[in-house]
């Protein structure tokens, strides 16, 4: 059994301990009303994403997300979140070192890494660091605190996390040759997230966009034995546009394929899309068995990226 499959298992806990530490860390997370920017790489940008849309929609407060190269140089912050799970990763100690003097929260994982001593507001998340050099768990954990630090109550998501976690695939992996990921505010992040997962554990050909954009040309590459898979809320019309390219589509609200997943959930659906991101993280690993690859070792990547 690879790591990343005990990883992926321990997401429901995770998500308890990550909820239960945001109120005892309440000080050092965004404050009501504080103009924020969140950032990361990789994985960790695409949770950054997914929280800045959600915090701005829950009326925190205006919440830009970016690639920490990407952070626009000279742009004044109340306070900037960075997410990274080794802490040692360039992009981010440099930004991070660059802010010095500024308010900056670290989400980390690792609470001996060089990027604590670079944050005034460290909260590290042992507990959730990983072997695999895929992320799974500690992303979601993050985004997991984060949505706590915003009042939302994480005992049904994780909830949703027990189904998502021993529930059947709603796709068959060797049968599908691309997948598409989709999203919609928040979400879109972590379509982001479900991409990556797919090329990082099984160097899977996977794209993830906008689901509003997604028929602005993406939905050229839509074709039998493809997939589309969607988190959150969905355009109208958007289901019957891939039924018509003869793509595979899964969808929590709408697809067929969830039939036996709502069995599963005794009745309480949709899952909330982070539990969604579950079933793509295993989508994911099914894929890398599938095409004999260990997916804990992804080709050409490292636990983080130390740039010399
Ligand atoms: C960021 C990251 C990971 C990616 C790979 C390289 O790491 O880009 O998302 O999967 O492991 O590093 P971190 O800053 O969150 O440690």
């Amino acid at each position: 059994m690879a790591y990343v499959d005990t990883e992926i298992a321990s997401q429901p806990d995770c998500w308890r301990r990550a909820a239960r530490l945001a109120a005892e860390s309440a000080p050092a997370l965004p404050r009501h009303g504080e103009r924020v920017a969140v950032v990361g790489c990789g994985t960790s940008w695409f949770m950054a994403m997914a929280y800045a849309a959600l915090r701005e929609r829950a009326g925190h407060g205006e919440t830009d997300a970016f690639q920490a190269s990407e952070f626009p140089a000279g742009r004044r912050y109340d306070r900037v979140v960075a997410i990274t799970r080794s802490g040692t990763t360039t992009e981010v100690l440099d930004l991070l070192g660059a802010l010095r003097g500024q308010p900056t929260t670290l989400i980390v994982g690792d609470p001996a890494s060089p990027a604590v001593a670079l944050a005034t507001d460290p909260v590290a998340m042992p507990f959730a660091d990983e072997r695999s050099v895929v992320q799974t768990r500690f992303a979601t954990s993050a985004l997991a605190l984060l949505r706590a630090g915003i009042g939302e109550d994480l005992s049904a998501v994780a909830a949703d996390a027990e189904v998502a976690v021993r529930a059947p695939l709603p796709v068959v992996p060797d049968r599908i040759e691309q997948a598409t990921f989709l999203g919609r505010g928040w979400t879109v992040g972590l379509a982001h997230e479900a991409a990556l997962k797919c090329r990082e554990a099984a160097t899977f050909w996977a794209e993830a966009y906008p689901a509003m954009d997604y028929r602005h040309g993406p939905i050229s590459i839509a074709a039998p034995r493809r997939l589309v898979w969607a988190f959150g809320e969905i355009p109208e019309g958007l289901a019957d546009d891939v039924a018509a390219t003869g793509a595979a589509f899964v969808h929590n609200r709408s697809s067929c394929v969830y039939a036996t997943l709502d069995r599963w959930a005794a009745g309480r659906k949709p899952l909330d899309p982070m539990a969604d991101l579950i079933l793509a993280q295993r989508f994911a690993v099914a894929l890398a068995t599938t095409r004999g690859l260990d997916p804990d070792a992804p080709r050409h990547l490292t636990r983080s990226v130390v740039l010399a």
